[in-house]
């Protein structure tokens, strides 16, 4: 017993937070390039503000992020110095199809991708491909309102047809959009969403929703069209939530916020809307703008796994008074009295992670691909540029540990764990290059000043380990 043979271990980053290099070789703005570092970023990052451009006001870190474009060959041979079996990371649509409706690609960008795929097996590594991570092309905004227009279904379909057929045989995994539930949470860095001033906000993200979810089967058809050894999952912000207390009034209230996340993957890996949220949306008044065929699109093509991001599990109150909110995170929470949290205010809970996987393993019975978990934190360099990050291990060694447990007494299947942000970037929720992920310290500060030089932490050699031995020996030293 323990993990699986061929476990995939590595991690896992996103084109808009490290690649930078936004003007290069062709390739178009999208909505994450014009998310500015600062106290704008909340109200932007939600659509609440119209910003499709840039301005001399802000700083826009994802212009340049950590320079990955140009360096990328250096840091997947850091990956392959620790072993890693996979690496996530995302294509920038934009690279691909600069506005978005083209009918021809961009071929700069498809070679960077080639380029960077062969780089991967050069060093025995397996890419694991989202295809959007909350990007979405400013053209396809601006002309069509992005995804609360049908037409823009069509747009992803050009996109991934052309992404699968060109990397035949370098790809296996694909993820379809990273944590679709964050349109609830974030719909403008999530999907690019901009509001009209007192439209229902709840009707657009819904049948925005519901053209990524036919756009996602869509995709999983033609993936397995292609090549029938490609496997497609879904991407779930995961973390479960736990009732504030046993008061069936809280119970309720967290099963309903489970539900809300829950939703998308509902769809995606059952094949069709759930009875509760068809119920909510009647209940009102939201209508989900179903075409003949559409039900047949989502029933045929579920996806072949559940990939999930897990940093925390959540509290849900049903008192309507309940204020105590725990800070910092995109998605809210009830502050929960028996955990610490990290500087940013997310709460660290390893044993939480077991549960998340049973709850998912449990509602669904398909393979379980953990694909983002890791610690935010302040790093403090010494004169060569080397980090004691003992925290960051702690963190990962527990999680490691819950994870462990779950396959082993509990029986879940899971394919691999990839840690978030395994070299530092720039983060999606504050647009800081402080709060940092990585096994690898890049010297970059919030602002864009630093050398960038790539120095490995000390948990980098610790990974390196816990990776030769198959998860066995998580010690620190
Ligand atoms: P940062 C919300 C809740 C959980 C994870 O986040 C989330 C979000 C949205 O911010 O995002 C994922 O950088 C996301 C990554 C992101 C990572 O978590 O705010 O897929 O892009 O960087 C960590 O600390």
């Amino acid at each position: 017993m323990g993990l699986r043979k061929d476990f995939l271990w590595g991690g896992a980053t996103a084109a808009n937070q490290l690649e930078g290099g936004y003007a290069e070789d062709g390739r178009g703005l999208a909505n994450v390039d014009v998310i500015p570092i600062g106290e704008d970023r909340g109200p932007i990052r939600n659509g609440d503000r119209k910003h499709l451009d840039f301005d001399d006001e802000h700083f826009y870190p994802a212009k340049e992020g950590i320079d990955h474009y140009h360096r990328y060959k250096e840091d997947i041979a850091l990956f392959g110095e620790m072993g890693f079996k996979t690496y996530r990371l995302s294509i920038a649509w934009s690279r691909i199809f600069p506005k978005g409706d083209e009918e021809e690609p961009n071929e700069a960008g498809l070679k960077f991708y080639e380029d960077l795929f062969q780089e991967c097996h050069k060093h025995g590594i397996e890419p694991l491909v989202t295809i959007t991570h909350f990007d979405c092309p400013i053209h396809l905004i601006k002309e069509y309102g992005g995804w609360r227009n049908r037409k823009t279904i069509d747009f992803y379909e050009n996109l991934t047809r052309t992404l699968f057929t060109r990397y035949k045989g370098l790809v296996k995994y694909w993820l379809t959009f990273n944590e679709i539930n964050v349109i609830l949470h974030a719909p403008f860095m999530g999907a690019g969403l901009v509001f009209e001033e007192g439209e229902n906000k709840k009707q657009v993200i819904y049948q925005a929703a519901h053209h990524e979810l036919l756009a996602s089967a869509l995709a999983t058809k033609i993936a397995h069209e292609v090549d029938p050894d490609i496997q497609v999952g879904c991407m779930l912000a995961a973390g479960k939530y736990y009732p504030e207390t046993p008061n069936p009034r809280d119970v309720l209230a967290a099963q309903q916020a489970d539900r809300r996340n829950y939703f998308f993957i509902d769809v995606q890996s059952r094949g069709e809307y759930p009875a509760y949220a068809l119920k909510e949306l009647e209940r009102e008044g939201i209508e989900i703008p179903f075409e003949e065929g559409d039900k047949e699109l989502l029933k045929e093509h579920t996806v072949d796994f559940i990939s999930f991001s897990y940093y925390s599990n959540r509290v849900a109150s049903g008192d309507p008074e309940s204020k105590d909110q725990a800070e910092g995170n995109v998605i809210r929470s009830v502050k929960n009295p028996y955990l610490k949290a990290s500087e940013w205010g997310w709460q660290i809970d390893p044993l939480g992670l077991r549960i998340t996987m049973n709850d998912i393993y449990d509602r669904y019975q398909k393979p379980l691909f953990i694909v983002e978990n890791g610690l935010g934190a302040v790093d403090h360099p010494d004169e060569n540029g080397y980090v004691e990050d003992d925290y960051r291990i702690d963190y990962l060694a527990s999680h490691i540990e819950a994870m462990k447990d779950a396959v082993e007494l509990d029986g879940v299947d899971l394919m691999g764990y990839t840690t978030w942000g395994c070299i530092d970037l720039v983060s999606a929720g504050t647009g800081e290059m402080k709060k940092r992920y990585g096994f690898i310290y890049v010297d970059r500060d919030n602002y864009g000043n630093g050398t960038l030089d790539r120095t490995p932490k000390k948990s980098f050699d610790w990974y390196k380990k816990v990776i030769e031995t198959n998860g066995k020996d998580l010690s620190k030293d």
